[in-house]
């Protein structure tokens, strides 16, 4: 999801490629090392190329070492264990190993993402004039069909029920309808979410989420809303719910701007469990990917109970497998995953 706040990226703080040179070039003036000039001038020009490598090599360091410090700023995975005691009833908590990584086009800004067979994922992407809905095969990240939306429309959560792709889209009450295998639009639709982020489906309904705390349940049909449950943790309403999927009866939910997905039940809303992923975003930042945005986008290929996740802008799309976490936590969940809770 996007807004005025939300399409502001998080920008890390570094020396720009500009300021480096020229902090390092300056850097030489002072150099006691230019008294050398008066012995030989051949001498003083190693000396100088020397002291140029060492201040760029200098600062190549303290640039990577802010770029790796910023990386740190959220909760690394290693340090979510620790002497303080976090421990609730019927919370699960889990961690999540790379089984896989795949190519993600990173200029996907992923915003609905499903699989649906034979190694191949649908998925939505949003920003005005660069909204899509593309079939895109898992083991190349090849995007083999493409459908180029509107300029006007900001493309949202995507789901597929029979031969039929659902989308929603930002900041309207209207969506599409479109063929799985064509990618042809069929049919425009209005629902009753307060807006359109995020959609997926067990087969018989739909499941949607608008930003809020609630999630919503659409006819498919008719689209109208059938159940409004509000997602809570501990008592408290859980906001920001975004992209979805089904799994094994329950609904798991990407947070915006957070690393964490809640598992759902979609009966009463409860979420039962918590996936921290942390380490996936800092790990793309730390190997320079200083474009990507927030994780979003999770499939599941039921078949081979295979969970994938991506998001907004990223270069990799990964297979992972969760982990529970039975020791104390470093710190709440609330606080771990940045929850903005009521
Ligand atoms: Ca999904």
């Amino acid at each position: 999801m996007i807004s005025s706040s939300r399409g502001r990226k998080r920008r890390i703080r570094t020396l720009s490629k500009a300021e480096v040179p020229s902090r390092a070039l300056s850097s030489t003036d002072s150099s006691p090392a230019m008294a050398w000039t008066d012995v030989s001038g051949r001498l003083t020009a190693s000396l100088r190329s020397l002291l140029l490598v060492f201040t760029l090599v200098l600062a190549g360091y303290v640039t990577w070492r802010m770029t790796v410090s910023a990386g740190d700023s959220s909760v690394p995975d290693q340090a979510l264990v620790s002497n303080k005691v976090f421990s609730k009833k019927g919370d699960a908590v889990y961690s999540i190993q790379v089984l896989k990584e795949y190519r993600h086009d990173p200029g996907a800004f992923t915003q609905g993402l499903l699989y649906a067979g034979n190694d191949t994922l649908f998925e939505s992407t949003g920003l005005y004039g660069q909204s899509t809905i593309r079939k895109v095969l898992l083991q190349t990240g090849q995007v083999k069909a493409i459908n180029r939306m509107d300029s006007s429309v900001f493309g949202e959560g995507l789901t597929l029920l029979g031969e039929r792709l659902f989308q929603v889209t930002w900041q309207t009450r209207t969506g599409f309808i479109y063929d799985r295998n064509s990618l042809k639009r069929l049919k425009t639709f209005t629902h009753q979410m307060d807006d359109g982020w995020g959609l997926t489906t067990d087969g018989k309904v739909l499941f949607g989420s608008d930003g809020s705390s609630t999630l919503y349940e659409l006819d498919p049909n008719t689209m109208k809303v059938s159940k409004r449950t509000t997602v809570k943790y501990n008592g408290e309403a859980v906001f920001n719910l975004n992209e979805l999927e089904y799994i094994d009866g329950e609904i798991w939910a990407n947070i915006w701007m957070t690393d964490c997905i809640a598992k759902i039940s979609p009966s009463d809303g409860t979420v039962q469990g918590w996936i921290l992923l942390h380490n996936l975003r800092e790990s793309l930042l730390r190997a320079g990917n200083r474009q990507i945005d927030v994780l979003n986008g999770i499939a599941w290929d039921q078949e081979k109970s295979r969970i994938f996740v991506t998001g907004k802008l990223w270069p990799k799309l990964y297979e992972i497998s969760l982990k529970e976490i039975t020791g104390p936590l470093n710190g709440s969940i609330e606080d771990i995953c940045q929850l903005k809770l009521l």
